[in-house]
């Protein structure tokens, strides 16, 4: 089943296909000349899949506010919608990522029933312990997984098993853990202790793993605690990781660490120690501002991305990071952010796949720093986009989303389905 009208798409395609097609023959022929198939590349932009978060798809907002967008999804079922129609466009989002309790639904396979019918899959399963449910009996107000009292922690545990058995139901193999544990003033919170008890916490819930599961963990160095976080970054994410056992890896979010921490480096060591579980992708100027993929630091996605081809090129053991989003929209359409970042991380990727990785090896072994650094410019500087859109057109996406995206007037016609709901779900954090 189709969300957005296909002839509207085709038709749009049909329109553009010679201009592609001149395009993709020019490219092509350049790539040739440096003895690249472009049908290879073509063929990997086809492949590459990037998870959306359920959570993505409403509009976003910051602590002052949030303003609304017309025809928002009021619930995880129009949610799906929306994936829908972003992965018709882009291609390359065939999955979803959910978020508990605000995806939650008394029957699973009604939802499983709803994304089948538009061949979305559900993949990581996201806890939510960082703010209180109504009715809740013990608070997250001093922390989760390490909270002081037994009760918090316990209810934090049970929800984090909760959330593996909904993921079962929906055919999900991880569950990602962030936690908003931390302090705000120096002398708050023991260091040790804080970080002893998360350890325990979430020792119970590996245990819950189904064996063929992962346990993604998420660092993030601020907010809301602003003084400290238990898991503040990729130092205390792989210990505990480690602690926890081959199950556990860490999850790099792009926002979470400071300004120029040089993130690659990150991937690469978690790589080298087979603990990368995957990626939140998004961008990030000052903190976790979840700015669209790609929109700021396009290189520094290019050198992560470089850094994942590389381990795939030396067949790395037990690589096989998952890729989402995870970002907040507060002035676009989300459905526009999500396609256009999506785009993005695959750009990233196909680009990676340009680089002449031998000839990288050979620069580097001689300390020629110009050349090592040219090698990997080249392959950034080439406009790859004949080879994202020629993917997306073989699949029946389309070449110019935004263009069909705007013509099909999905935003309009979907607000009279989906009238204002002042109690809809899970809209607006990140
Ligand atoms: C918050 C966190 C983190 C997490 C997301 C969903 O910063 O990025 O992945 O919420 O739980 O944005
Ligand atoms: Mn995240
Ligand atoms: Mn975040």
């Amino acid at each position: 089943m189709k969300r957005l009208n296909a002839e509207l798409i085709e038709e749009h395609n049909q329109h553009e296909l010679a201009d592609l097609e001149r395009d993709y023959a020019a490219l092509g022929e350049k790539l040739s000349r440096n003895g690249i198939a472009i049908e290879k590349l073509t063929q990997a932009a086809a492949e590459f899949q990037i998870a959306v978060p359920s959570w993505g798809t409403g509009t976003g907002g910051t602590r002052f506010a949030r303003f609304p967008g017309e025809g928002e999804p009021r619930n995880i079922f129009e949610k799906i919608e929306d994936c829908a129609v972003i992965n018709e466009l882009s291609g390359c989002t065939d999955s979803i990522s959910p978020h508990f309790p605000w995806d939650w639904v008394s029957d699973f396979s009604e939802l499983k029933q709803a994304s089948d019918s538009y061949g979305l899959k559900w993949v990581s399963v996201n806890s939510n312990t960082f703010q209180d449910q109504p009715g809740q009996t013990a608070t997250y107000k001093y922390g989760s997984l390490s909270n002081t009292q037994k009760a918090s922690r316990e209810l934090a545990i049970q929800h984090n098993l909760d959330c593996i058995e909904y993921g079962k139901q929906l055919g999900a193999k991880s569950l990602t853990v962030w936690v908003g544990d931390g302090s705000n003033h120096p002398g708050q919170q023991h260091f040790q202790r804080a970080f002893e008890r998360y350890l325990a916490s979430a020792e119970e819930i590996y245990k819950g793993l189904p064996d063929d599961w992962e346990m993604h963990l998420e660092h993030k160095m601020f907010e809301p605690a602003f003084y400290s976080t238990v898991i503040q970054d990729w130092g205390s994410n792989i210990l505990a990781a480690m602690h926890l056992g081959p199950k556990c890896k860490s999850l790099v979010d792009l926002g979470h660490h400071a300004p120029n921490t040089n993130i690659e480096m990150i991937v690469s060591r978690l790589i080298q120690f087979k603990k990368l579980g995957g990626f939140h992708f998004n961008d990030s100027k000052y903190g976790d501002d979840d700015l669209d993929s790609g929109s700021l630091h396009p290189y520094q996605q290019f050198l992560i991305f470089n850094e994942l081809v590389d381990a795939d090129y030396r067949n790395q053991p037990e690589f096989n990071p998952a890729y989402m989003l995870d970002q907040s929209h507060n002035v676009t359409d989300p459905i526009e952010s999500l396609v256009n970042s999506a785009i993005e991380v695959q750009r990233s990727y196909i680009k990676a796949l340009i680089v002449d990785r031998e000839a990288l090896y050979s620069h580097q072994d001689a300390n020629d720093a110009m050349m090592a650094s040219c090698e990997l410019k080249n392959a950034f500087n080439l406009d790859v986009s004949p080879i994202l859109a020629m993917a997306r057109y073989r699949k029946g996406a389309a070449i110019e989303p935004l263009i069909s995206y705007r013509a099909a007037n999905y935003r309009k016609t979907t607000s009279k389905a989906r009238p204002r709901d002042p109690n809809a779900s899970g809209s607006g954090i990140v």
